[in-house]
């Protein structure tokens, strides 16, 4: 196996693509299902370091992968800083109710690492178990963490998040926190051994271009000098999901090293530009379909990115109903690479 993949393609902009998936832990696995069943509330799942371990061996084991991202959730931050966070089931995560004006008292900033220190061991232990490969830190971005918190679950459109930005003004105290709080998040799993770093904005695509320079590229930029000054060696790779024209905007003002795109980009908008990395962007409804689309799919997503420096992944999580037989296709379609 070779050593550290992600690494070399992204420090060297080698043009051998390395492969994972995003959510490649979790419910279309059925040993990830059984598993599941020793703890029935997630967030307790997420911090029981054996569990976590376990989970994100099964996709590398069964599929021979060589990189793994940490079992977690971006919701364990919302929980630490002491708003209620349940998962409810077939309906998703559920937040209790935050008043921005008195947020900021209310939210216990100062124990972060108590409440978060299993996740920790965790990577610790995800680390060990792994040997050489590598293993993906991450953490929500500020903007889609203050969705959840300020909405409550998820949602279509964030309005509340949406109107909050636009004139609440606990609404800057509250993503000041998140900053802080998320690079020290990160810290604490880089001094676990993680090597590479994801930012998640999941709901980054659904903001003007104001908001989502105030609510993503302005957070996203701190949290990644930050990160630099203290880990310069550590790549961090973001994710505006859904942001359409702006990513390119996205990936020149944040400092980010590579730009994770969704299956809705033309990935020609990227042949020219070989200044960062780029990762994604697979649609995962192709592993639904049939073997013969998703090995044309395969090969025309191959011939469309041969020349450049590649992380091949999904545009977004590994669906539930996908089947693991279709991921060992797709896995032995890509080893032909
Ligand atoms: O019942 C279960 O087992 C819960 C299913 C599940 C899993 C396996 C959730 C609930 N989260 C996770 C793990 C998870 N979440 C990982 C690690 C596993 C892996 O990737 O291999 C990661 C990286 C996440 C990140 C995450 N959680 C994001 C960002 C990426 C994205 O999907 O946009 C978001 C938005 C969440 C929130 C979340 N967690 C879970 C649900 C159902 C949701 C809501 C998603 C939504 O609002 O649409």
């Amino acid at each position: 196996m070779n050593a550290q993949p992600l690494i070399r393609c992204i420090n060297h902009h080698e043009k051998t693509k390395p492969f994972w998936m995003f959510r490649q832990a979790g419910r279309y696995l059925p040993e990830y299902r059984d598993l599941r069943k020793k703890e029935p509330n997630f967030l307790q799942f997420c911090y029981t370091p054996e569990y976590c371990v376990k989970a994100v061996i099964q996709p590398v084991e069964r599929f021979d992968l060589d990189i793994a991202i940490v079992f977690s959730d971006i919701l364990v931050i919302p929980d630490a800083l002491g708003q209620n966070v349940w998962f409810e089931g077939g309906i998703g995560p559920k937040l209790s109710p935050l008043n921005c004006g008195d947020l900021i008292g209310n939210l216990r900033k100062n124990q972060l690492y108590d409440r978060l220190k299993p996740i920790y061991e965790g990577i610790s232990g995800m680390v060990e178990a792994l040997g050489q490969r590598e293993l993906i830190g991450f953490s929500g971005s500020p903007w889609t963490l203050a969705c959840y918190m300020i909405e409550g679950q998820g949602s279509r459109d964030y309005f509340s998040a949406r109107r909050a930005a636009l004139d609440d003004p606990t609404f800057v105290d509250l993503m000041k926190l998140l900053e802080d709080t998320i690079i020290s998040h990160l810290s604490y799993q880089i001094d676990s051994g993680v090597k590479v770093i994801q930012l998640f904005d999941s709901w980054s695509g659904i903001l003007s271009p104001d908001l989502f320079e105030q609510c993503v590229v302005k957070p996203t930029k701190r949290i990644v000098s930050a990160l630099k000054k203290q880990y310069p060696q550590v790549p961090i790779m973001g994710f505006a999901r859904g942001c359409g024209d702006k990513m390119t905007y996205y990936a020149e003002n944040t400092g980010i090293d590579v730009l994770t795109i969704d299956e809705t980009i033309q990935r020609c908008t990227f042949q020219q530009k070989t200044k960062y990395i780029v990762q994604g962007n697979l649609d995962p409804v192709y592993l639904l379909g049939s073997k013969e689309v998703l090995f044309y799919e395969v090969q025309k997503w191959k011939a469309e990115t041969k020349d450049q420096a590649w992380i091949y992944n999904l545009g977004h999580g590994v669906h539930k109903d996908t089947k693991p037989e279709m991921v060992q296709y797709l896995v032995d379609c890509l080893r032909e690479r």
